[in-house]
């Protein structure tokens, strides 16, 4: 079968000095950063929604993006959207996608026929990854696109719709097994409300913890091997979403017995969108041992919705990556670019630069990052601005061994502490010379 993307080149690293727009000139997959060869710290994935199903539609104006399995059978269109797909993939060599099921294949007139509708262009899919060795990174369900999920999916008022989502992610879940897929995410897409005036918020959060467990349940029953993860979005399109950030997640799940059992993938623009540094929300979910996985993208600094662009600011990436490193990684997680052409990049080989674009600063900002630990200064300071709490006394305090009465004492017998500098600009500095 001919493709609109056979004619692309494959890509090729060729090194920073390369001027042909399709090399990759710091993505090196077999290269090896702190130990570990890039391609192990990144797990770089392609969102298959972006990359084949967006067609450019905005709220003001119709597609503009031409694909041949936008018409036609709409279940001969998913197969030959799914060989194209993986002509794509090929080319562009990065070992892993991601899938919502309705990326993949229609919806059927019921839940059945959407199942086996799904699990018949899965062949397809199936086949396609043991012919390239393309690896799925996670797989998901779309709870938010039909009318049905219009007030929510888990936390919809009516517990029909509960089942019916319930259905759904069991069917996809089984589906990411069987295809061998390392994690599970779940993105509350309108797991919120529109206004508080006919929401029940105790209710709410009672079923979004009743589900998850569920969810967390079957995996085991199944034997699923892979990580459950959560991804934060504070808002839009509902005005308010359950999951809004990594802590507000992290009280979500220690108040329904789920930490240990699930993690976050954190979304770069959702951050952004929630008021918070990509890196911030990375160095969160480290700190409370949440950490899973990572959608790589970024907003437009002017606009304040999820624009979902392909990240291109190493020096910015940097931080995150730092954060990324210094956490040891992101296990079976990965780096899934959810991000889209723009509405007038409307040839095939827009897509290609777009990943070539986005994989090559995410690489950057790795190779930034080593260089910044290698150097060691922001470590050291940072260790020292915290040596007290290693000495004698702190460590005391910190086991519980002193009561607010000696620490009154012990503060009334000391010489008064004296402010230390706290270095910023120092230190942004030498974040700044490995850029
Ligand atoms: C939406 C978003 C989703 C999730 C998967 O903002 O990021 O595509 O990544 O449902
Ligand atoms: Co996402």
């Amino acid at each position: 079968m001919s493709t609109i993307f056979d004619r692309l080149p494959h890509i090729r690293y060729a090194g920073p000095e390369a001027t042909d727009p399709f090399a990759l000139r710091y993505y090196d997959a077999k290269r090896v950063v702190l130990g570990r060869s890039m391609e192990d710290w990144l797990r770089p994935a392609v969102a298959y929604w972006h990359s084949f199903v967006g067609n450019g539609l905005d709220p003001f104006g119709a597609p503009t993006h031409q694909r041949p399995w936008f018409s036609g059978d709409p279940v001969q269109a998913a197969h030959q959207k799914a060989e194209a797909a993986f002509v794509f993939l090929e080319k562009l060599g990065l070992p892993f996608f991601c899938f919502h099921d309705r990326d993949v294949a229609p919806e059927g007139g019921t839940l059945r026929e959407s199942n086996a509708l799904l699990d018949r262009v899965l062949e397809t899919v199936q086949a396609q990854m043991q012919r390239t060795g393309i690896r799925l990174l996670w797989g998901t369900a779309n709870l938010f696109s039909h009318p049905r999920y219009m007030a929510g999916a888990a936390t919809n008022p009516d517990p029909e719709v509960f089942a019916y989502a319930a259905g759904q992610v069991k069917h996809v879940l089984e589906a990411t097994h069987r295809l061998g897929g390392a994690n599970y995410v779940l993105w509350g897409g309108r797991e919120g409300y529109d206004t508080l005036l006919n929401t029940d918020l105790r209710q709410e959060d009672a079923q979004l913890g009743r589900f998850l467990n569920l969810v967390v349940e079957h995996k085991h029953r199944i034997g699923f091997p892979g990580t459950i993860l959560i991804e934060p979005k504070p808002m839009e399109p509902t005005k308010h979403q359950y999951d809004r950030d990594v802590a507000t997640v992290y009280g979500f799940l220690s108040r329904h017995g789920l930490l240990g059992e699930v993690k976050l993938n954190i979304e770069a623009n959702h951050a952004t969108l929630a008021g918070h540094s990509f890196e911030h929300e990375i160095a969160t979910a480290a700190a409370l041992g949440i950490l899973g996985s990572l959608d790589m993208n970024r907003g437009d600094p002017q606009n304040g919705w999820d624009t979902d662009q392909f990240p291109n600011n190493a020096q910015d990436l940097s931080l995150a990556m730092l954060e990324v490193v210094r956490a040891g990684g992101l296990g079976q997680g990965g780096v899934n670019f959810d991000a889209k052409i723009r509405r007038q990049s409307i040839d095939p080989e827009d897509l290609l630069h777009a990943h070539v674009g986005g994989i090559d600063t995410t690489a950057r900002a790795l190779l930034i990052a080593e260089r910044i630990l290698r150097d060691g200064g922001l470590e050291r300071a940072r260790e020292e601005r915290y040596a007290g709490w290693k000495s004698g006394f702190g460590q005391q305090v910190m086991q519980g061994q002193v009561s607010l009465e000696a620490l009154a004492e012990h503060a009334a017998t000391h010489p008064p502490p004296q402010p230390r500098s706290g270095r910023q600009e120092a230190l942004e500095n030498i974040a700044a010379r490995f850029a």
